[in-house]
């Protein structure tokens, strides 16, 4: 079944497709992935925390918030030349596109932002794609961004919009969707995603994928986190997200925005190869890989180059080289008659 970019989802449908026998499900969402993207390719991204910890935000997931006592000490905004050098190092080893997080609940207009954004050139100066995560926007910023030749900002829904006031109360879903409306009035490509294990029901998980699905245009970037439970953090005791739920997120979100990157990010250190090659079947095409073992913090581990290089080599896939989102088509490795 081929459903084509449609931006007037009804829950419905996305709840009957979220609940298919989940072999039909994932056969469908590999079918969609081969016709809008090249299934031998995978996006390869590294995180740098250019500003980690001491964030005013409750995020009740975060091991960043400066409300729970976690094992993140904070550090101040990196210098460039420690980013430039984090940036070179994951470029030799094949990385397209580095995304750039700081803990910030939102930016201002100060000489941190003017670091980033000379930080945001020199990256994208290396040929890189450039993301940065930095909270809160306003419309000029994102156009500052934008003239610093940004690529990407990443800023996930996270849950439902009738779960969030649940896991996060310092701020609301409407000022989530006004930095994402921001960053859309420019051409820096929007990245928007949630995170598994909170708590949530199959409902939210639903409702999520609605939201992001009625967006028009899709975000060009859908990260699916699956909770890392940190210590200290009100969410430290949540249960484990099993496979299937992934893989059935994974499916769906790649069935609703068949032409989007759909990443499989936080948690992917706790899944096998064999768990892994199957979000990749249900159409997830992106993943974080760090060479210093975690994703932004300590309290999140992120497989390393070396071992996903060797499981790429070992499922046949190679890494996509930068500015290249979905302008290959497939071609089959053997012709079937
Ligand atoms: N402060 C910025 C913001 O909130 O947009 C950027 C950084 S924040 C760490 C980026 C995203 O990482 C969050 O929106 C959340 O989806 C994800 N994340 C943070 N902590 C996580 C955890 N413990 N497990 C899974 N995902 C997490
Ligand atoms: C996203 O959706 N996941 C990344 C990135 N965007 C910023 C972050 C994953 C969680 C990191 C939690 C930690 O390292 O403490
Ligand atoms: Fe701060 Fe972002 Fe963590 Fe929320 S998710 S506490 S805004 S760093």
């Amino acid at each position: 079944m081929s459903v084509g970019i449609r931006y007037d989802w009804q829950i419905e449908e996305i709840q009957a497709i979220h609940d298919l026998p989940l072999l039909e499900l994932v056969y469908q969402a590999a079918s969609t992935h081969r016709q809008y993207h090249n299934p031998q390719q995978i996006q390869v991204c590294k995180l740098i925390s250019i500003k980690t910890g001491a964030c005013p935000e409750d995020c009740s997931y975060c091991a960043q918030s400066s409300r729970y006592k976690t094992e993140v000490k904070p550090q101040a905004l990196l210098e460039k030349e420690t980013v430039l050098n984090i940036a070179q190092e994951a470029k030799a080893s094949g990385i397209s596109r580095v995304c750039m997080g700081a803990a910030w609940r939102e930016v201002k207009d100060n000489s941190q932002f003017d670091r980033v954004l000379d930080m945001v050139k020199d990256v994208t100066d290396m040929g890189l794609e450039v993301c940065c995560t930095l909270g809160m926007l306003t419309d000029s910023q994102a156009k500052k961004l934008e003239a610093a030749g940004l690529y990407a900002y990443n800023h996930n829904l996270d849950t439902s919009p009738e779960y969030y006031s649940t896991i996060i109360t310092t701020r609301t879903y409407g000022d989530r969707l006004k930095t994402i409306d921001n960053v859309r009035q420019t051409n820096v490509t929007v990245c928007s995603g949630g995170i598994l294990g909170l708590g949530e029901s199959v409902e939210d998980r639903v409702s999520m994928l609605h939201t992001l699905a009625n967006l028009n245009p899709h975000p060009e970037s859908v990260p699916i986190n699956i909770l890392s439970q940190v210590e200290g953090t009100p969410l430290e005791n949540q249960p484990d997200v099993p496979i299937w739920d992934v893989v059935r997120m994974i499916a769906t979100a790649r069935m609703i925005m068949p032409s989007s990157d759909v990443r499989l990010s936080a948690g992917r250190a706790r899944l096998s190869q064999v768990e892994q090659a199957f979000c990749f079947m249900a159409g997830a095409n992106s993943i974080f890989s760090s060479d210093d073992g975690k994703m932004l913090t300590v309290t999140t581990p992120c497989p390393g180059y070396d071992a996903d290089r060797e499981m790429l080599d070992l499922l046949g896939l190679e890494m996509r080289p930068p500015f290249q989102r979905g302008e290959k088509v497939a071609t089959p490795l053997v012709e079937v008659r």
